[in-house]
């Protein structure tokens, strides 16, 4: 979060994460649309439609006084760009982790979350997460409660769980709102922000 009091502005950056297809960019472009903003988003795309470096948007919401921007990135899930991948996770306020849920990769989300998880000490106990268990439209699906138990889920303490269906803009708002409320109340408890009368 950078607060700026020149500019009246706070900016909290969230990042979408997770294995190569999971629905990273599917999940973003359904945001975006929801809040009828698709033509703002920037996605860098091959002609096959794989993220090459990330999307971005942002969502500012202004007062008289003050804006909240939310800068909103994915990182591409294909591993030749792999180098890509910390850079866009720098300063990050809050994750939401696309999981692929198809039986077939169980083995893919581990090693992502794994990945995910290497590029921070300490501090992803605290790391504000979403697990959004996508692609939930699919008949074939792994059990959610297996992976929650697989990555320890219970030693973090600012992660929730959720179902997305990107495809169908399913559960992609909830997601957004909530990781939004976990970063807002972990600064509001660092009193980094505070509520006013
Ligand atoms: N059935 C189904 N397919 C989905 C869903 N979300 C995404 N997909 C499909 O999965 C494929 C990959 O989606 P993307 O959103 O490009 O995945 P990504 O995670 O951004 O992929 P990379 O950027 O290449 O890592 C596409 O064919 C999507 O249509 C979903 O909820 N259900
Ligand atoms: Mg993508």
């Amino acid at each position: 979060m950078i607060i700026d009091h020149c500019e009246q502005t706070i900016s909290i950056k969230i990042v979408y994460f997770g294995p190569a297809l999971s629905g990273k960019t599917t999940s973003i472009k359904a945001l975006f649309s929801d809040f009828g903003k698709e033509k703002k988003l920037l996605s860098i795309e091959s002609t096959v439609n794989r993220t090459l470096f990330f999307d971005y948007g942002v969502f500012i919401f202004q007062n008289q006084e003050w804006a909240l921007k939310i800068h909103i990135y994915t990182t591409t899930g294909q591993d030749f760009y792999f180098v890509t991948r910390p850079i866009t996770l720098r300063a990050v306020d809050g994750v939401i982790f696309v999981i692929d849920s198809q039986e077939e990769v169980y083995e893919r989300n581990l090693i992502s979350w794994k990945e995910l998880i290497s590029y921070f000490n300490q501090e992803i106990d605290d790391l504000p997460i979403i697990i959004a268990f996508n692609k939930q439209d699919l008949e074939v699906k792994f059990n959610s409660i297996d992976f929650l138990k697989e990555i320890d889920y219970s030693r973090y303490k600012n992660i929730d769980a959720r179902f997305t269906s990107a495809l169908k803009g399913e559960g992609v708002i909830d997601c957004f709102e909530d990781v939004l409320r976990l970063i807002l109340r972990k600064y509001y408890n660092q009193k980094l922000v505070s509520t006013i009368n």
